[in-house]
């Protein structure tokens, strides 16, 4: 069986590392990899090809290349797209667009539909206040479609850009049969946690700066408030989640956009569970205003109905299964304790 070519853009973040293993384990695919950085040691040997550099001034280079998948997982996060809006802007919007572009003319040229895997973000959602956040509880893809951040509206608008491109791009729609657009697939990630990686530049990231400071015997002062609640996702079911949904005969898709869930927690729970592992830990919690502020915009929870009825999603990891059977004892052997 000849292998796919696969893109993977901003391989060297926390879901590209895991990804890139993923894709690699599973078998079947020649991997070119895209980052700002060079590759880790540890997946590079999983990359056929890396590309290093801006993406936006790279593109030209990827045309050339006759790529079955790209995931385009490159993205400035919340609060740092905060600090530098227009940079975000340009890295989330700009490199989005010229890379759905570039696949969607791929696609009519050589009557392909690629295949396109964004991750979008729980970020797309905007809650007006903590009432409207409590009330609202787990929310369906197209409630609270109004984000707070930069981020948000990037990744909401590139939603919008990639529906665009694969279903009414130059206005073929009508005559073209069988169409041969690009196949645009968003999956909005709630905070993702990993014990091999730390993120930067998330809002969500108090929730892993806690865990791994805990179990390193470091003290963690917490940016958000006690009772903070978002939805998080064990790393090994992002990977999952994406590579299911890569799978999914395209007939069988209701939708372009899907909400996924596994497990809505508050900045205490993490605490208290952090403390029952770690008894020594010491976490304080100092909320800073504008974090805080990103975090309370975001929902408490998602509902993920839509992927469980079309594409069968289920988590493996819910709270107790997190840290009992992937956080725990992988953090452990990583930091002997
Ligand atoms: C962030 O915090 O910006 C991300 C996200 C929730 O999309 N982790």
């Amino acid at each position: 069986m000849t292998e796919k070519l696969v893109l993977v853009t901003g391989a060297c973040g926390e879901i590209g590392q895991a990804l890139v293993q993923g894709l690699a384990k599973q078998g079947g695919y020649k991997i070119v990899t895209a980052d700002l950085a060079p590759l880790p040691e540890s997946i590079r040997e999983m990359s056929a090809e890396h590309a290093q550099g801006d993406l936006v001034y790279k593109i030209k280079t990827f045309y050339d290349y006759d790529f079955d998948v790209i995931f385009h997982l490159a993205a400035s996060l919340s609060s740092k797209a905060e600090v530098s809006s227009e940079e975000a802007h340009r890295i989330n919007v700009e490199g989005t667009m010229q890379l759905l572009m570039m696949a969607a003319y791929r696609s009519e040229k050589y009557k392909k539909s690629v295949r396109f895997m964004f991750p979008s973000s729980i970020a797309a959602y905007g809650m007006s206040s903590l009432e409207e956040k409590k009330a609202k509880g787990a929310v369906k893809e197209e409630a609270c479609n109004t984000p707070h951040t930069m981020y948000g509206c990037n990744k909401l608008y590139c939603e919008k850009l990639g529906v665009y491109y694969s279903k009414y791009y130059g206005q073929k729609h009508l005559d073209e049969n069988p169409p041969h657009f690009l196949d645009f697939r968003a999956i909005r990630f709630p905070g993702l946690i990993s014990a091999f990686t730390l993120p930067s530049g998330g809002t969500s990231d108090y929730g892993p700066e806690m865990l791994h400071a805990a179990a390193q015997g470091k003290p963690y002062a917490c940016f958000v408030r006690e009772d903070t609640k978002i939805s998080f996702m064990a790393m090994p079911d992002a990977i999952k989640s994406l590579l299911m949904l890569l799978d999914v005969p395209r007939e069988q898709l209701n939708h372009q956009v899907y909400n996924i869930a596994a497990f809505a927690i508050t900045a205490g729970e993490f605490r208290e569970r952090a403390l029952k592992a770690f008894p020594e830990a010491k976490i304080t919690f100092e909320p800073n205003p504008r974090r805080q502020g990103i975090v309370d915009s975001w929902p408490e929870d998602v509902d993920d109905s839509r992927a469980r009825k079309d594409w069968g999603w289920k988590p493996d990891y819910d709270v107790d299964r997190f840290f009992e059977e992937y956080f725990l004892p992988e953090i452990r052997k990583r930091y002997g304790k």
